[in-house]
């Protein structure tokens, strides 16, 4: 009796440590596949955002023009909606970032470049670029003579004279020491094809107005792509049209030479 009473002692409990080892396994690969599901669904909305499928176009856009005319800080202010005052002069570097134009997601990618000589534009970013920001201060009349050289060089690069571009007269809050009048600049903005607008970066009003010089370039180039798929697309269906008729034309040839003969 005792002799059967151990062993049912040790059956139960060799059936209990079976339970346990069994529970704590099945909870150990609960655990293991909430984790996986867990990363799976994190890298997956990850994955979804990084991968930007709802994101229709890139736009490069280079900002130009002399030294000390503003343009990191019309890209901060842009980026950050911040006017920090002091600026690496010698920085030069890529911003990606994306906005909304018409409904759609557009990523932006932001040249905001430093020290120009002529060579850095022939090799670089007038290649890179597809759009253009010309930045004068309208405080220094020798950043503004500049520009038609650069919009020059730009177009020897493009190979093009309708480069796409917006001229930019910044630090509009120091009208005290203005040296270039706005309707002079709206001639030159004329002249080399492009829409003109006044900004200060260093104003937090003109915020939005900063912003808009980005949206118009983005507008631009939307508009220009669109109007060259639409000629792409006539064309290669024109080229297809004569093909077909071509086709028609070659293949009655011979079958008239075949009743012939
Ligand atoms: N008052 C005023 N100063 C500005 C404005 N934009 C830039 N600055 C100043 O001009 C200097 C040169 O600006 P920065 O962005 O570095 O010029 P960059 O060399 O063209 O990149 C800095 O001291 C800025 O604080 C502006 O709209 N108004
Ligand atoms: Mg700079």
């Amino acid at each position: 009796m005792d002799s059967l009473s151990y062993n049912f002692n040790i059956r139960s409990y060799q059936i209990y440590l079976f339970k346990v080892l069994v529970i704590t396994s099945v909870e150990k690969i609960q655990i293991r596949v909430q984790t996986v599901i867990i990363r799976m669904s994190s890298n997956g909305s990850r994955f979804n955002r990084g991968n930007g499928s709802d994101i229709k176009d890139v736009c490069k856009i280079a900002i130009v023009g002399c030294a000390g005319v503003g343009k990191t800080a019309i890209t901060v202010r842009y980026l950050t909606k911040r006017f920090i005052g002091e600026y690496c002069p010698t920085l030069e570097r890529i911003y990606k970032c994306s906005c909304k134009v018409d409904d759609d997601d557009v990523r932006l990618e932001i040249l905001d470049t430093a020290g120009q000589s002529k060579d850095a534009w022939k090799d670089g970013y007038a290649y890179w670029a597809d759009c253009f920001m010309f930045v004068y201060s309208i405080t220094d009349r020798q950043s503004f003579d500049e520009i038609i050289r650069l919009k020059r060089l730009v177009e020897q690069v493009k190979n093009s004279t309708s480069v796409i571009g917006i001229l930019v007269g910044n630090k509009c809050d120091l009208l005290h020491d203005r040296q270039v009048p706005a309707n002079e600049a709206t001639e030159l903005a004329d002249e080399i094809g492009c829409q003109f607008c006044e900004v200060s970066a260093a104003d937090w009003t003109d915020v939005a107005s900063i912003k808009n010089l980005f949206k118009t370039l983005v507008k631009d180039l939307r508009k220009t792509r669109t109007v060259k798929e639409g000629r792409q697309r006539k064309q290669s269906s024109s080229v297809k049209f004569k093909q077909a008729i071509q086709k028609v034309i070659s293949g009655k040839t011979p079958a008239k030479r075949t009743l012939s003969a």
